[in-house]
């Protein structure tokens, strides 16, 4: 039996979630992902690593529906619920998954996707109770895929990361040890579900300590801090963007409504940053609101987390920290030689929380792994004094906006899908809030282009935390003496806008 089931089995009458103010116990979960085992088996023994992707909002149905996938012997896919059609479609045919759930919220959007001949679709409302005690549930070995999550990259194309159940085991229970989880603790979700963050770190962890997790409707300071002030939650984990945000609404309020969260705040017994760069100021602000020092962490949808400062010891402001348990990190230059301390180089990670591959991409498994099995990030950072330090990345093309890993390329292709368009560059520039900010410059065909119009465009054709936030229109774009196109230059022309 997955190990993730096993564990839920010992707290059967503990709250395991808390959703639409409803609450969960782990013997509804296990009752309810089993109901769904049965009706995705129709009668079979296994799903035998079939693809079922499923779009269903954040609560106990998400996670019944990935447990159900799991415990039918599928392969788990999460489709972002903020999705236009596009990409829905990009993801669903990647994976050629054979079965697709939606919720009720998501089946017209869906909808023109759907052919008998493509994949068997279902409501959440098609998985009805049944007399589980009859069924048998397949036994699952390890090695199994377990889960796909598409991730962007240098390539125009994002790439599913095929993750085992023995990759997310080890993710898993390496940060329950790292960050001391236990079935007392009580978070909150306020992060998508189709990334490892909110999967893994949030979700996955808390439920395998029998800890509880309770999901808001979205993300908003309001409610947020709404739901700290129950005094029930005392783990928190979110992007610096995030975090950047509440202290924004914090600093807005009545000194009387300042102290009261201050006071919630210092009863919580862990506050995780990560997926992006925490800057120092956000940290020291956090420090000074909350009483908490938060703990930076680094990870990547292909090995989940691989170096975190510690929980009890120094956490060091503009530092990730050190090597988790069980994940072999080294930084590596150019010509393959490691790295001492104090000399900076690619982080190249290797253990059994790295990733299987990059599904159906056989090429681009092989290219992003050493001769000799390590993974290679495409960061690059420095040990200093034990502590690693991120000093950026090697691809200009990668951009991190909000917590979210955004390819430049993948963006420019859609762009020049516009019939308007004759060229455009885009890029990621300095953000206080977001990290980066996306923006693309745009040679025109037609000068009377209406920029508003070519926005509304783009949303329609990816999601909106990947379209540009700015558009500069220019004559021709930056160009070097071999004709390629000079990002750096192109930075420097939204510097004066
Ligand atoms: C949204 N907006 C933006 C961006 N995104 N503006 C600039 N840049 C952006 N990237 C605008 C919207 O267009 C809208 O404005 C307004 O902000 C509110 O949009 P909404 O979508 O409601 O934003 P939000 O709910 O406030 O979202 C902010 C967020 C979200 C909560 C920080 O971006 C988020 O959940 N990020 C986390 C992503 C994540 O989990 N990443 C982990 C992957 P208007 O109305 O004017 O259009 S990395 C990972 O998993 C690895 C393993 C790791 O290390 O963790
Ligand atoms: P993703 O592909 O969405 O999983 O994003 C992984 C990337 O996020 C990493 O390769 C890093 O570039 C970045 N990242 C994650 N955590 C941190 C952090 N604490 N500091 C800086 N960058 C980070």
């Amino acid at each position: 039996m997955l190990q993730i089931i096993q564990n839920a089995n010992q707290y059967l009458a503990k709250t395991a979630i808390i959703s639409n103010g409803e609450s969960f116990a782990f013997e509804n979960l296990l009752e309810k992902s089993a109901q769904i085992a049965i009706k995705l088996l129709n009668g079979e023994k296994d799903l035998h690593q079939k693809r079922v992707a499923f779009m269903v909002s954040p609560g106990f149905e998400y996670v019944a529906f990935q447990w159900g996938i799991w415990r039918a012997g599928g392969v788990a896919v999460p489709l972002c619920i903020t999705y236009p059609l596009p990409s829905l479609k990009y993801v669903i045919e990647d994976t050629a998954a054979e079965i697709v759930i939606s919720g009720p919220e998501y089946v017209d959007i869906l909808q023109p996707l759907v052919h008998p001949k493509t994949f068997i679709f279902y409501k959440t409302s098609n998985f009805s109770p049944k007399n589980v005690a009859e069924s048998v549930l397949p036994e699952i070995s390890t090695d199994r895929n377990a889960l796909i999550l598409y991730t962007s990259g240098t390539t125009s194309l994002p790439k599913g990361v095929v993750t085992t159940h023995d990759n997310l085991e080890a993710q898993i229970s390496t940060l329950v040890s790292a960050w001391q989880w236990t079935s007392a603790d009580h978070t909150v979700c306020v992060l998508p579900l189709h990334h490892v963050h909110g999967i893994i770190n949030v979700i996955s962890c808390a439920l395998w300590a029998g800890a509880t997790v309770e999901f808001l409707d979205g993300f908003s300071p309001e409610k947020v801090f709404g739901a700290f002030a129950l005094g029930k939650i005392n783990v928190f984990m979110a992007v610096p963007t995030i975090y950047f945000k509440l202290i924004t609404y914090w600093d807005n309020l009545p000194e009387t409504e300042k102290a009261e969260i201050t006071e919630n705040l210092k009863k919580f017994r862990l506050m995780v940053s990560g997926s992006a760069a925490l800057p120092v100021s956000v940290m020291e602000k956090w420090q000074e609101i909350s009483g908490h020092t938060l703990l930076e962490r680094y990870g990547m949808t292909e090995i989940g987390m691989g170096i975190s400062n510690p929980y009890d010891g120094e956490r060091k402001a503009g530092y990730i920290g050190k090597p988790l348990a069980g994940v072999a990190v080294r930084l590596i230059d150019e010509n393959g030689t490691i790295e001492k301390e104090e000399i900076p180089g690619e982080i190249q990670i290797k253990g059994a929380n790295v990733f299987k591959e990059y599904w159906g991409k056989t090429e681009a498994t092989e290219k992003a792994f050493t001769e000799d099995g390590w993974f290679k990030t495409g960061d690059v950072a420095v040990v200093e004094n034990g502590y690693y330090r991120i000093l950026g990345r090697d691809s200009v093309d990668i951009i991190k906006s909000g917590g979210y890993k955004i390819s430049a390329l993948e963006i420019e292709e859609v762009l020049r899908k516009h019939p308007q368009l004759d060229d455009c560059a885009v890029v990621g520039i300095p953000d206080e809030e977001w990290g980066e900010l996306v923006v693309a410059s745009v040679v025109v065909r037609n000068k009377a282009l209406d920029l508003k119009q070519l926005n509304e465009w783009m949303r329609s054709m990816m999601p909106a935390y990947k379209t540009p936030r700015k558009y500069l229109v220019v004559d021709e774009l930056p160009r070097n003496a071999m004709g390629k196109v000079t990002k750096n230059d192109v930075k420097e022309l939204f510097k004066n806008i």
